[in-house]
């Protein structure tokens, strides 16, 4: 019997020793202590064994039991130690490590034109006046010379809230209030959203206009090459020249569109002038008689010059942008590129 009993234990220490994780040595544990396993074998076993034996026997075999016990937790602690520094050691988070960085966001680019556009025109003296967005017909058409019957006025253009309360459709309409209210000398510019009824590759049902605005006297259409001009230089070429051409617009008197050389191919002709060697870049004009007549300026004694600008045509311009509703997808693979 002690010779069984020895080999028992023997074996089960090299099991136990051979045991690489808990799940193993709890198989063993079942294998030797569980209800059917070796150990209790041998108590059941001794219903066979003769009276006298019994309790020698049976002394042994709890002998037995507790030394494969005690060998079983010791080892049971060293492989829940060892689980647990290969823990650590796996898991390791270095809290010494740099965290990620947020995405931070950027100007959206029709805001960094703006602000472009606000910069060269505050440096040469002009006042930023934002007017309402929703206007009455009174200040966005009838004191800016914009006749009844004028297809600025169709109802196609113009998206209209009552019959006298509309959507502005140019940010001239603060410019009539201003004009209005203050007197001249004025030296005003005007950025902001305008709206018409216009949706397609080129045009945007809302975008944003920069319309500037000067009243002195002895205004000339010098003063407005000069000013434009600067402007233009500051904005996209130092060397770059300025043409105007004639147009027509109701509330300047003469009227011109202002056209640069092409940036592209400096005036040789190419895709992006469509040939000509020069780009339209605005509208201007002196402003029409009537319109400071309507203010209650006298144009006899003042003059002005007034000038407006696309911020969209202009950003698309600057970034080589070629469909405008990108501007308001606000995707952020196209806003990145602005960083
Ligand atoms: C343009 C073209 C020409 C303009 C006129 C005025 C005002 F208030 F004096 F009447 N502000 N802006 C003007 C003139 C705007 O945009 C293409």
């Amino acid at each position: 019997m002690q010779e069984k009993i020895n080999e028992i234990y023997q074996n089960a220490l090299n099991a136990i020793s051979q045991a690489n994780d808990l799940k193993a040595l709890d198989e063993i544990r079942v294998a030797y202590l569980g209800k059917s396993g070796l150990v209790t074998g041998l108590l059941k076993g001794m219903r066979d064994l003769p009276q006298e034996e019994r309790p020698k026997v049976g002394q042994m075999v709890n002998e037995l039991r507790e030394k494969i016990t005690t060998v079983m937790s010791q080892k049971e602690s060293e492989l829940k130690s060892a689980e647990m520094n290969n823990a650590l050691a796996s898991e390791r988070v270095d809290v010494t490590m740099p965290g990620k960085k947020d995405d931070l966001g950027s100007l959206h680019p029709i805001n960094l034109v703006r602000n472009e556009l606000i910069e060269a025109f505050a440096g040469m003296g002009f006042e930023i006046y934002e007017g309402p967005e929703i206007e009455l017909d009174e200040y966005n058409f009838r004191l800016l010379n914009i006749p009844q019957d004028h297809p600025a006025r169709d109802m196609q253009d113009t998206l209209y809230i009552t019959e006298n309360i509309l959507l502005r459709t140019q940010t001239s309409s603060g410019q009539a209030r201003v004009m209005q209210e203050k007197k001249p000398p004025l030296k005003i510019l005007s950025p902001g959203k305008v709206y018409r009824a216009d949706d397609d590759a080129t045009h945007s049902p809302m975008f944003h206009q920069m319309e500037g605005l000067v009243v002195d006297k002895n205004i000339t259409l010098c003063d407005l090459k000069g000013t434009l001009e600067a402007f233009l230089k500051k904005m996209f070429k130092d060397d770059l020249k300025t043409r105007l051409r004639p147009s027509y617009f109701p509330f300047t008197e003469p009227s011109v569109e202002v056209d640069v050389t092409c940036f592209e191919c400096k005036g040789k002709g190419c895709h992006l002038c469509k040939g000509t060697g020069w780009i339209e870049v605005l509208g201007a004009g002196i402003v029409n008689r009537r319109v400071l007549e309507n203010c209650n300026i006298n144009p006899d004694e003042y003059q002005g010059f007034a000038f407006g600008i696309g911020l969209e045509r202009i950003a698309m311009l600057k970034y080589g942008i070629p469909d405008i509703r990108l501007f308001f997808e606000n995707d952020v693979r196209f806003l990145k590129q602005f960083k």
